[in-house]
């Protein structure tokens, strides 16, 4: 009894511990997919991008790029992601910067419809290999970003644990300068 009840207890706790692990079930594509992002906050040009603007900004590819979770399993593997590298997208935009000081102090926010978020600091984005592999992808493997994750989804691949700055259904990149 012992061996069967185990295997499926553990699966269990894990579902509890992280119900986000699994991929969103179809009505979550319909209520939480996104067209556009909007990027606001400490930016000279606030503005809103939908995918054929994104189109028009220089484009990358990330290859092979793996999910996992929080606890290091492998929860999917992309073959490509095809977007906009999100630093390229700020500079579109333009972060307002009085005094070189003020970019150490700046936090960007990516936002979901769903309410997820996730947090890059500007030397991360600008003064870091990392920030090489964080994009704002409009396309997988070549073909548009289904509802139940796009149109727009973000991944940052040189993260140890890419699911939690893995963000779907994207719809707004704030500037903030963090104050004490
Ligand atoms: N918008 C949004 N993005 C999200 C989540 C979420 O709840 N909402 N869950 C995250 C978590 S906790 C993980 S581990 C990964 C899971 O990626 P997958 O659905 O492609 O397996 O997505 C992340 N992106
Ligand atoms: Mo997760």
């Amino acid at each position: 009894m012992r061996s069967v009840f185990l295997p499926i207890a553990l699966a269990l706790s894990m579902l509890v511990a992280d119900p986000a692990h699994a991929m969103p079930d179809p009505a979550d594509g319909e209520r939480f997919a996104t067209e556009r992002v909007e990027v606001a906050g400490l930016v000279k040009h606030p503005q809103s991008f939908d995918v054929a603007a994104l189109e028009k900004l220089p484009a990358v590819t990330l290859e092979n790029v793996t999910i996992t979770g929080h606890n290091g399993h492998v929860m999917r593997r992309i073959g490509t992601l095809t977007g906009v590298k999100l630093s390229t997208l700020l500079d579109a935009a333009y972060i307002k910067v009085r005094e070189p000081e003020d970019v150490k102090k700046m936090a960007i926010v990516v936002s979901a419809s769903d309410g997820y978020k996730a947090v890059f600091s500007w030397n991360e984005l600008f003064n870091s290999p990392a920030g090489d592999a964080v994009v704002l992808g409009y396309a997988v493997d070549g073909k548009a970003i289904g509802k139940e994750e796009g149109r727009l989804m973000l991944i940052s691949a040189h993260d140890k644990r890419t699911g939690p700055r893995h963000v779907r259904w994207v719809k707004r990149v704030e500037v903030l300068k963090i104050t004490d």
